[in-house]
C-alpha cells in the first residue's frame, strides 16, 4: 500500500464545458483527497516541460496549441495508489476507446480531428507525477 500524489489536469475542453466539478466530484468520490488546487492558462514554456516526452512527435505542436488555447483546472491529488487509479478514472488516451464509467469514456468526445480533447491530464508513474507536480506547483512536494 502507497499512498502517492498525481497530477491532475483539466483540460480547455474540459474546463470550458463546465467539467471541473464533475471531474473532482469523482476524485473525491473514489476517496482520493485534493492537497493542490488551481485555475490558470498554461504558459507555452509550462507546457513544453510538461509534455518534453512528446516533442517531435506529429501530435506535439497542435497539443501545446490547444493547453494553452484556455483556461485549465490543475489540481494534486492524494490517496492510495492514486497515479493508476486515476488513470483508470480517467480511461483510455481515445474517448472512443476509453470504456464507459470512465470520465473520458463518459464525457469524452469524438476522437476526430482533435485528439488531444480528451478532458483530463494524469500522471503515468510515481516518476512522472514528481516532476509534473513539480513544474505546476513548485511549493508542494511530489
Ligand atoms: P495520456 O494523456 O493518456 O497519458 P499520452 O501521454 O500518450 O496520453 O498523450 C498526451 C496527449 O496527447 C493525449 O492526452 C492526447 C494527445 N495524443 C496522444 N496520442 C495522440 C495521437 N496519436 N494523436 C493525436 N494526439 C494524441
Ligand atoms: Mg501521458
Amino acid at each position: 500500500m502507497t499512498i502517492e500524489r498525481s497530477l491532475v489536469l483539466v483540460k480547455p475542453d474540459g474546463f470550458q464545458r463546465g467539467l471541473t466539478g464533475e471531474v473532482l466530484r469523482r476524485i473525491e468520490a473514489k476517496g482520493y483527497s485534493l492537497v493542490g488546487l488551481s485555475i490558470l492558462t498554461p504558459t507555452r514554456g509550462q507546457l513544453a516541460e510538461h509534455y518534453a516526452e512528446h516533442e517531435g512527435k506529429p501530435f506535439y505542436e497542435p497539443l501545446v496549441d490547444f493547453m494553452s488555447s484556455g483556461l485549465v483546472t490543475a489540481a494534486v491529488i492524494e490517496g492510495q495508489d492514486c497515479i493508476k487509479g486515476f488513470r483508470n478514472l480517467a480511461g483510455a488516451t481515445n474517448p472512443t476507446d476509453a470504456a464507459p464509467g470512465t470520465i473520458r469514456g463518459d464525457l469524452g468526445r469524438d476522437w476526430g480531428l482533435k485528439v488531444q480533447q480528451n478532458i483530463v491530464h494524469g500522471s503515468d508513474s510515481p516518476e512522472s507525477a514528481t516532476r509534473e507536480i513539480g513544474i505546476w506547483f513548485p511549493d508542494l512536494q511530489g
